[in-house]
């Protein structure tokens, strides 16, 4: 594929905190630099998600006491799988990593922002109802196809994936320029529910070759 006009790349969370070393290290997370670099400099248009947490966050496990980072409590909206405390407005945890090429990037989507209410996608939040604005950007600069990548595969960029189907975009994940947290099946099922939403699996020579 050619990316033109109406692509545009998303980089999902990209940050300190989800690189080996992190407060919630995505397995080999540092291997999405080389492949986001190489696909950023192919697209004319790019777009940035980051992960920002205020301190206390509800997804903390910190938050609920007797409760551990992986495990799940039931939130006002749904369950909600709990976390290490991660991403803190304004930590070092939560800048994009150094080395990443996105100095083009358009837009920073900055997500899970409210206290009470987590958010993976980077178009709604968890509570499902309340939109991030990035649906509407995206329709107002006339962009109709979305290839993502980043971390995690299993949360942030398969959410991301599936709702971006929903808001009736194009969405292709590049497999290889993703990793995952792959906690009790996770990655499994996420590929399975983006698939059935009409996510296109794809990799990077595909798009650069
Ligand atoms: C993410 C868990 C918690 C992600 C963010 O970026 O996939 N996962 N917050
Ligand atoms: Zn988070």
């Amino acid at each position: 594929m050619k990316p033109g006009e109406r692509d545009v790349l998303v980089v999902i969370d990209v940050q300190v905190d989800f690189l080996p070393g992190g407060a919630l290290a995505v397995p080999d997370g540092d291997s999405v630099i080389g492949p986001v670099n190489a696909l950023a400099a192919r697209f004319r248009h790019v777009v940035l998600t980051q992960d920002w947490h205020p301190p206390g966050h509800a997804s903390f496990a910190t938050r609920h006491p007797g409760k551990a980072a992986f495990e799940t409590v039931d939130l006002a909206y749904g369950p909600q799988v709990l976390w290490p405390d991660h991403c803190v407005q304004g930590t070092p945890g939560a800048a994009f990593v150094p080395g990443l090429a996105v100095d083009r990037a358009e837009l920073v989507i900055r997500k899970g922002h409210g206290r009470e209410v987590d958010s993976y996608s980077a178009f709604l939040e968890a509570d499902r109802r309340t939109p991030t604005g990035l649906a509407g950007y995206l329709r107002e600069r006339g962009f109709t196809r979305l290839v993502l990548c980043g971390l995690a595969t299993d949360y942030c960029v398969a959410w991301s994936a599936t709702d971006a189907r929903e808001a009736g975009f194009e969405a292709l994940v590049v497999e290889d320029a993703c990793r995952a947290i792959d906690h009790d099946g996770s990655l499994g099922q996420a590929w399975d529910r983006m698939v059935r939403a009409g996510v296109e699996r794809t990799t990077s020579d595909r798009i650069n070759g």
